[in-house]
């Protein structure tokens, strides 16, 4: 079905469809939709995004070595991360996944691998915080800061998070975060050593 969806129909479309059996933070609370179903459509959504990848043809923003993403140690949710990958990658954004319970270092040492200029990080849990703040630390230190924009989402993020951890941006929808980071790099800010 995916298979003769991805050449009848735009990309979006086919993604749309898991993405839209993942509304959980309105679904769950809700009782619409129980945790088995959950894990289960985020199954779907894995072979679904895999299928569809190689389909997957955008002006890649290859000057910027692309986006490094990943759940920061201290939480294993991975399926609001992997939404924004696969829409990332769609939109011709390189983009380089860690996984989950990344350690902080992780974060840098990918990041001067492929020179990529920003970093995503998802939280779900309020144990992955300090390793957020721990990663905004290591750039600081450095001395990278102000050349890398680093945004965060996941349903216990929040602006105030974001505020306090010092990090470009915040969102707790995919598509606003792909529309940030396409901002970060219409600016033209992202060039390492351009700011
Ligand atoms: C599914 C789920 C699980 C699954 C995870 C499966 C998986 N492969 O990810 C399992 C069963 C494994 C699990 C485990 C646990 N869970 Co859990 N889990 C959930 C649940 C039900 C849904 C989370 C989810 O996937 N939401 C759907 C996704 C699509 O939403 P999202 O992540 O917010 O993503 C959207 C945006 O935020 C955004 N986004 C996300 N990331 C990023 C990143 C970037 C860069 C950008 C731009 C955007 C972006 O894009 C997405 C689409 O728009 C929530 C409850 C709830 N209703 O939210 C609890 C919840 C998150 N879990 C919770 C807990 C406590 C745990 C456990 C600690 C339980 C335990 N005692 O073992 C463990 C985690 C252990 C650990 N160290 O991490 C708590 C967290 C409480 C807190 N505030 O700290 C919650 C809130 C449940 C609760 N009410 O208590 N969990």
């Amino acid at each position: 079905m995916v298979r003769r969806s991805v050449h009848k129909h735009h990309r979006c479309v086919v993604i749309q469809y898991p993405i839209t059996q993942l509304r959980a933070r309105a679904l769950v609370p809700a009782e619409e939709y129980y945790l088995p179903e959950l894990l289960v459509a985020g199954e779907m959504f894995k072979k679904v995004s895999a299928r569809v990848r190689p389909h997957m043809k955008g002006a890649k923003l290859t000057e910027t070595g692309g986006i490094v993403v990943g759940t920061p140690k201290g939480d294993i949710h991975n399926l609001g991360k992997d939404i924004f990958c696969v829409l990332a990658e769609s939109s011709g954004i390189t983009v380089h996944d860690l996984g989950v319970d990344v350690e902080p270092a992780a974060f840098l040492e990918k990041l001067e691998e492929t020179g990529a200029s920003y970093i995503g990080m998802s939280a779900l849990v309020t144990a992955a915080f300090s390793s957020m703040q721990e990663v905004v630390h290591l750039l600081e230190e450095k001395g990278v800061r102000k050349q890398v924009k680093v945004i965060i989402g996941g349903g216990v993020t929040s602006k105030e998070t974001a505020a306090r951890m010092r990090v470009d941006a915040q969102t707790r929808d995919a598509y606003e975060g792909l529309r940030i980071v396409q901002g970060f790099s219409k600016k033209g800010d992202w060039k390492r050593g351009n700011t």
